[in-house]
């Protein structure tokens, strides 16, 4: 588990919400702390009628919720094994966050979520590898969004819907976010999906997946995802696609693989691995 950072929870809708003070050696329900979290569960969550959403179980008896089954709707399994159930809720397998409730998330426990690493080398006119002047290695380039909620560079992930396997979930999200091109005809759509479709359904090698340290986590709710890089060796497929924002993105664009950019959540860590794995540039 990675410590979750962040102090605030937010969106454009609603203002961000201060959390309780968590001191960095504190995170571990293990460490003693004199601890009052502030509950929080947006109005949006709240007042939800969507079936993916979650009643909550403390108001209503008539809610039962299969903590730590997936009963085909929803997977309610974490990464990190059993976690366990206070009080009629889940509680955070990585610790304290200084937030009770479910935040602007919404289920308990886990909210699954998958994160596509769409890679290339980056290549000079003559198509060779260019190298970074300083660290001298090859350097990758990713496929990346600015976020439209907190407005932070991302990998193009998303949220496992309903009845959905997180491997589907890539496909859709990388598609949904930054293959937005409304005006190709039907056969430059047709070429671009099947494109997708073989590269995604057989290519990719799995990252990292567990918890992600998300602005929405809470002591009761957090966001874990399955991150899979797809990677274009000899610049024959992926490499050659253009990117354009859609849905829940403001940009989309090729970006180099770089130690130095700020990364929405836990996705520098993600993108470390990937760059370990080519031995590129980070
Ligand atoms: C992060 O939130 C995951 O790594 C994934 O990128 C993302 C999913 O949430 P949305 O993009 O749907 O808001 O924790
Ligand atoms: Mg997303
Ligand atoms: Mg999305």
């Amino acid at each position: 588990c990675v410590h979750a950072k962040y102090t605030r929870t937010g969106t454009k809708e609603q203002p961000a919400i201060i959390r309780s003070i968590v001191p960095d050696d504190r995170v571990s329900w293990s460490t003693p702390l004199d601890y009052s979290p502030i509950e929080f569960t947006s109005e949006k969550v709240l007042k939800s009628t969507k079936e993916y959403v979650d009643r909550d179980p403390r108001n209503d008896p008539n809610v039962v919720i299969p903590w730590n089954q997936d009963d085909r709707l929803c997977d309610r399994r974490s990464y990190h094994g059993k976690y366990e159930v206070v009080r009629g809720v889940p509680k955070n397998p990585c610790g304290r966050t200084g937030l009770t409730g479910r935040g602007h998330l919404g289920h308990f426990g886990p909210n699954h979520a998958a994160d596509p690493i769409v890679t290339r080398w980056k290549r000079d006119q003559n198509n060779a590898r260019v190298r970074h002047p300083t660290s001298g290695q090859p350097i990758l380039q990713f496929v990346c969004i600015r976020r439209k909620d907190t407005n932070e560079f991302a990998i193009p992930g998303g949220m496992v819907e309903k009845k959905e396997r997180a491997t589907d979930t890539l496909r859709r999200e990388f598609h949904e976010e930054v293959l937005n091109f409304p005006d190709l005809d039907e056969n430059e759509r047709d070429t671009l999906m099947t494109t997708i479709k073989n590269i995604f359904e057989n290519g990719g090698t799995r990252i990292y997946c567990g918890y992600v340290d998300d602005p929405r986590n809470t002591d009761n709710s957090w966001m874990e995802t399955t991150v899979y890089n797809f990677h274009d060796e000899e610049a024959k497929h992926l490499a050659l696609i253009n990117v354009n924002a859609g849905s829940d993105a403001t940009d989309a664009f090729w970006e180099d693989l770089d130690s130095k950019m700020p990364l929405f959540a836990s996705h520098a860590d993600f993108l470390r691995r990937v760059a370990a794995l080519h031995n590129s540039h980070w």
